[in-house]
C-alpha cells in the first residue's frame, strides 16, 4: 500500500454539483445508477485534465458522458479507479454498476446486517457503491431512489426529506429522498429493511417542528426510549450552549447489529450500532445507558461540527472528531456529574491514549501521513483532539470560545475546511494568538511536566518551576515547547486556599487560576505567601500531560481531603494508590512478603465514612488504578507483579474496611430493592457505590457476602445489579454458584445478542487462571460469531485488553491466539482485524522474552499471506 501525505494535498480537478442515485436492491446483487452533474473546478486551473473517479469491488455495466454512450475504448478501468476524458467544462456522467452487498463482510459501503440493507461510507466506503470523487472536499446535493421487495423491505430510507414513493412491478416498491444540504459522499446513507420506529417531535429554538424517528427491528421496539430522551436533550443543549439549531424536517436513527464502530453521523439518517441505541433497565447497565446518551449526543452534534462544516481532507479528521468529543463530554458533564465525567475521561485517556502516544503508531492530532485512513480513527484524533479543544476553551474562557465557535460556523457553513481555519476563527474572535498552541496539532507524544517548588519564608514568596519535555515519536526526534495551561491553587496548613498574586501583579486574582506555560523551563513566583503552601496542580486535568511533583504520601492524603477541586481530590487519591502499589510491585519483584502502607486504608476509610461526598465520587475514589494504567506508567510492565500487588491491596482493603463497606453496601442494596430502576445520575452514583462495595466484600470469602451477592443476582429489576453480581461470582472461588449463575443468565438472555455480549465479556475479562482456554471454548458457543464486530470486541477484545494476566501468559499463548484471530478476521473484515492488533503494538513495554514472543507473532502475521492495507500498516509500523 502507498503512503498518502498531507503536504501533497491538491484541490479536486472536478466538482460534483448534483448527485442522483437509484438503487435496485435484490437478494443476489444490487444495481446502482448514478447521474453526476459535474464541472471543472475553477480553483484547479485551466484546461480539462483527465477525470479520475474512485471505485472498487464493482462491475461497470454502462457509462455515458452527456449524450454519448462510452465503450471500453473510451475509458480506463483499474481495480480502484475509472478514468475518463471530459470534453467540456460542464458535463453529466451516468453510470450503472453491479455490487454485492449480500456478500460484503467488511461492513463498509453497502452491506447487509441480518435481513436489512445499510451503509457505512466514512471514510472511503462510498467508492464501493458507485464511481465517484470520494473525498470530503467534493460536496454535492443528493437525490436518492431506493427500490426493493416491498414485503421484505417495507422501510426505505436515505438522507434528507422523503419526496415521493410508490409501488413497482413484482411486489417491489420505491421511495425517493432528497437532501437539500450539500455534503461529501462519506455522509451518504441508505437503509432498507423490516423496521419499526418510535416517533417523537422536537420544537426548535425558532419554533420549527422536527420529526424524530428511531428505527429498530421489531423485537427491540421496547428499548428505544432512553435514546429518544437523550436525542431530545442533545438537541436542546446544542441550541442553548452553542446556538446550533437542527436544519431538516426529520431526523432519523437506525439501529443495526453488525457495525464496525459505535455510530455514524450521516446527514439526517444516523446509523448506529444497536449497542449504542438499545437500552432498558432489564437489559442494559448504567454504563450502557450513559454511553448511549453520550453517543447520541456525539452523532447529533456532528450535524454542525462535521456535516454543515466538514473536513477538507482526512488529515483534518480531528477538526470534527476532537471538537465533537469535546462537545459531547461537556454535554454529559451537564447532564450528570461533571467531576465524575472528567475522572472517567481522564482515566481512559491516560490508560489508552498515553499508551498509543508511547507506541509505534504514535501520531499527531493532525497526522501528516497514512497508508489506510481507517487506522487513524484513533484515541489521539478523538480523545487527545478533545483535550486540545478543552485547552483552547480554558485559555480563551467560555465566552470568547463561544464567539469563536459562532464565527467558525458562520464563516465556514457549507464548506470543507482545515484545523487552521478553526484556529483562525478562534483567534479572530478572541484576539488570542494561537500560533504556538498549534504545535498540539503537529507534534505527537505526551509531554512531561516536572514541577519543583521553592518557598522563601523571609520574602514570603513561593516559586514554582515548570520544566516541560516530550519524548521522541516515530518521525519526530525533537519537539518544540507546547503551550500548556496549568490550572492551580495553593493550600495552607489548614487546607484554606490562598489568594494568588504573581510577582508584578497589583492584586490577587482568585484562589484558582490558569498559568499558561510556553517555554521549556519557566518559573512563576507568588507573593504574600505567609507560610509554606501545598500546591494543587493541573486542576481538572487542564492539559494532557504527565505531571510530576514530589508529593509525600501525607501531602496526598491532605489534598484528598481538602482540595476544593474535585478532580484533584480524586487525583491525589490515585497518586497515593500508585505510590503504594508501586511499592508492592517492587516487593513482589524482590521476592519479599508484601506489606501494604496502612495510609491507603486510612485514606479510603475517610472516604467511605464521609456521607457528605457524592456517592459516585466515593465509588471513583475506592477504585484502584487499573492494571493497564499501572502497566502504562511502568518503565517495563511486569504484569504478574502488577496483578499480584493490586490483588493483595484489594484483599487488604476488603479485610480492613469490611464493616464500612458492608454498611454502605447494605444501605444501598436496601434502596435498590425498594425502588424501581431509574436511569439518572444520582441513581447511577448509588449503584456504582453499591457494586464496588460488593466487589471488595466478596474478596473476604464470607458466607453472608456470597448470600448477598446471590440475592442481588436473583432479585433485581435491572442489568446493573444482575451483571455486576454475576461478574463478581465469576471472579470468585465459588465454582458451583458461578456455573449456576452463568447458565441461568445465558438461558434467560440467549435471544438478546447485546446481553450475551456482556456475558462473554465478563468471562473473557476474568483474571482467574485458564483464561485463554475459557475464551477458546466460548468461541464455540452458539451465540458467538466472528463475523459480528460486537462479538469480537466482547470476547477477543475484552480478553486482550482487560485481562492482562492471562493475555500476557509467559508462554506467549495469548499472543499466538490474538495473531490467529487477526489473520482470520483480516480475511473478511480488515478494519476490525486492524483494531484488534492494538495490544500487540505495545510490545516495547514488556520484558525481553515477551518482546520476542510478540514480535514473532507480528512477523507471522506479516508472512501469513495477502494482508489488507489496514493490517499491513499497523503490523509493519509496529515492527519498525
Ligand atoms: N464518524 C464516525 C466514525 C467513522 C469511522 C470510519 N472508519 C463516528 C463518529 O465519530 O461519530
Ligand atoms: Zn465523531
Amino acid at each position: 500500500p502507498k503512503t498518502i501525505y498531507l503536504k501533497d494535498y491538491q484541490v479536486p480537478e472536478y466538482l460534483i454539483d448534483e448527485t442522483s442515485l437509484t438503487f435496485e436492491l435484490y437478494e443476489d446483487h444490487s444495481l446502482v445508477h448514478a447521474q453526476l452533474v459535474m464541472r471543472r473546478n475553477p480553483e484547479a486551473g485551466p484546461g480539462l485534465p483527465l477525470l479520475v473517479l474512485n471505485g472498487q469491488n464493482m462491475e461497470l455495466l454502462s457509462l455515458r458522458l452527456d449524450d454519448r454512450d462510452l465503450t471500453a475504448a473510451d475509458y480506463l478501468l483499474s481495480p480502484s479507479e475509472l478514468t475518463v476524458q471530459p470534453d467540456s467544462a460542464s458535463f453529466t456522467l451516468d453510470s450503472t454498476v453491479r455490487i454485492h452487498p449480500e456478500t460484503n463482510t467488511a461492513l463498509e459501503g453497502l452491506y447487509k446486517s441480518g435481513t436489512m440493507f445499510c451503509t457505512q461510507c466514512e471514510a472511503e466506503g462510498f467508492r464501493k457503491i458507485t464511481y465517484y470523487l470520494d473525498r470530503p472536499d467534493v460536496m454535492s446535493s443528493f437525490t436518492t431512489t431506493v427500490s426493493a421487495d416491498k414485503q421484505r423491505y417495507p422501510v426505505l430510507l436515505s438522507n434528507g426529506n422523503p419526496i415521493a414513493s410508490g409501488d413497482g412491478d413484482n411486489g417491489r416498491h420505491w421511495a425517493t429522498w432528497q437532501d437539500p444540504f450539500k455534503k461529501p459522499a462519506y455522509l451518504f446513507a441508505l437503509v432498507a429493511g423490516d423496521l419499526w420506529c418510535v416517533e417523537d417531535t422536537f420544537t426548535t429554538m425558532s419554533a420549527r417542528e422536527v420529526a424524530l424517528r428511531i428505527y429498530v427491528e421489531p423485537e427491540n421496539i421496547d428499548k428505544c426510549q432512553h435514546a429518544m430522551d437523550s436525542l431530545k436533550k442533545s438537541m436542546r443543549w446544542d441550541e442553548e450552549v452553542y446556538g446550533r439549531e437542527y436544519d431538516l424536517d426529520i431526523f432519523m436513527i437506525v439501529a443495526v447489529n453488525d457495525f464496525n464502530m459505535g455510530a455514524m453521523e450521516n446527514k439526517g439518517l444516523n446509523i448506529f450500532n444497536s449497542s449504542a441505541v438499545l437500552a432498558k433497565a432489564e437489559t442494559a447497565t448504567d454504563a450502557a445507558h450513559q454511553r448511549i446518551e453520550g453517543i447520541l449526543a456525539h452523532e447529533y452534534f456532528h450535524n454542525w461540527s462535521g456535516n454543515r462544516v466538514t473536513c477538507r481532507d482526512w488529515f483534518q479528521l480531528s477538526l470534527k472528531e476532537g471538537f465533537t468529543v469535546f462537545r459531547d463530554a461537556e454535554f454529559s458533564a451537564d447532564m450528570n456529574s461533571r467531576t465524575v465525567k472528567r475522572i472517567e475521561d481522564v482515566a481512559y485517556l491516560r490508560t489508552h491514549q498515553f499508551a498509543e502516544d508511547a507506541g509505534p503508531m504514535a501520531h499527531p492530532v493532525r497526522p501528516d501521513s497514512y497508508m489506510e485512513i481507517s487506522n487513524f480513527y484513533t484515541l489521539t484524533v478523538y480523545e487527545k483532539g478533545a483535550e486540545v479543544l478543552r485547552m483552547i476553551h480554558t485559555l480563551l474562557g467560555a465566552e470568547a470560545f463561544r464567539k469563536g465557535s459562532d464565527l467558525y460556523f458562520e464563516r465556514h457553513d457549507g464548506q470543507a475546511v482545515t484545523c487552521d481555519d478553526f484556529i483562525k476563527a478562534m483567534e479572530d474572535a478572541s484576539g488570542v494568538d494561537l500560533t504556538q498552541f498549534k504545535r498540539w496539532y503537529s507534534q505527537a507524544g505526551t509531554p512531561r511536566l516536572d514541577v519543583r517548588e521553592a518557598y522563601d519564608a523571609a520574602a514570603q514568596t513561593y516559586t514554582l518551576t515548570f520544566k516541560q519535555s516530550c519524548p521522541a515519536t516515530p518521525g519526530q526526534p525533537e519537539k518544540q515547547p507546547f503551550v500548556i495551561p496549568v490550572e492551580l491553587g495553593l493550600l495552607n496548613a489548614q487546607g484554606v486556599e490562598l489568594p494568588l498574586r504573581l510577582q508584578g501583579e497589583a492584586e490577587a486574582l482568585g484562589t484558582s487560576r490558569v498559568l499558561s506555560l510556553t517555554e521549556a523551563e519557566q518559573s512563576f513566583t507568588f507573593v504574600d505567601i505567609a507560610e509554606q503552601p501545598l500546591p494543587s496542580l493541573l486542576r481538572g486535568f487542564s492539559a494532557p500531560v504527565k505531571l510530576s511533583f514530589p508529593y509525600s504520601r501525607d501531602q496526598l492524603m491532605f489534598l484528598m481531603q481538602h482540595d476544593s477541586d474535585g478532580f484533584n481530590r480524586w487525583e491525589a487519591g490515585q497518586q497515593l494508590a500508585v505510590q503504594i502499589l508501586q511499592e508492592l510491585i517492587a516487593q513482589h519483584q524482590a521476592g519479599k512478603a508484601l506489606e501494604l502502607d496502612q495510609r491507603l486504608i486510612a485514606a479510603l476509610r475517610t472516604v467511605l465514612e464521609n456521607d457528605q461526598l457524592d456517592q459516585a465520587m466515593v465509588a471513583e475514589m475506592l477504585s484502584l488504578p487499573g492494571e493497564a494504567y499501572l502497566a502504562e506508567i511502568s518503565e517495563v510492565a511486569d504484569v504478574e507483579a502488577i496483578h499480584a500487588a493490586r490483588e493483595f491491596a484489594r484483599k487488604q482493603i476488603a479485610a480492613e474496611l469490611f464493616e464500612p463497606l458492608w454498611a454502605r453496601y447494605q444501605e444501598n442494596r436496601a434502596i435498590s430493592r425498594e425502588r424501581a430502576y431509574v436511569a439518572e445520575a444520582a441513581e447511577f452514583a448509588r449503584r456504582a457505590l453499591q457494586n464496588i462495595a460488593l466487589s471488595y466484600l466478596m474478596e473476604s470469602g464470607k458466607d453472608e457476602v456470597l448470600a448477598a451477592c446471590l440475592e442481588q443476582f436473583e432479585q433485581t429489576d435491572n442489568m446493573t445489579e444482575r451483571l455486576h453480581a454475576m461478574a463478581v461470582l465469576v471472579n470468585s472461588p465459588f465454582e458451583a454458584e458461578k456455573a449456576a449463575s452463568l447458565a441461568k443468565f445465558a438461558e434467560h438472555f440467549k435471544d438478546n445478542p447485546l446481553v450475551m455480549d456482556q456475558w462473554f465479556s465478563v468471562q473473557a475479562g476474568s483474571p482467574l487462571p485458564g483464561g485463554l482456554a475459557r475464551v477458546q471454548q466460548l468461541m464455540q458457543h452458539p451465540a458467538f460469531n466472528l463475523k459480528n464486530p460486537n462479538k469480537v470486541r466482547a470476547l477477543i477484545g475484552a480478553f486482550a485488553n482487560q485481562n492482562l494476566i492471562n493475555f500476557h501468559a509467559a508462554d506467549g499463548s495469548g499472543y499466538r491466539f490474538l495473531a490467529d484471530q487477526v489473520i482470520a478476521l483480516d480475511g473478511f473484515n480488515p478494519q476490525i482485524a486492524a483494531r484488534q492488533l492494538a495490544p500487540l503494538t505495545r510490545w516495547r513495554k514488556y520484558d525481553a522474552t515477551r518482546q520476542a514472543l510478540i514480535q514473532g507473532e507480528l512477523k507471522r502475521i506479516l508472512a501469513s499471506g495477502e494482508l489488507s492495507a489496514d493490517v499491513y500498516e499497523v503490523v509493519s509500523k509496529s515492527l519498525n
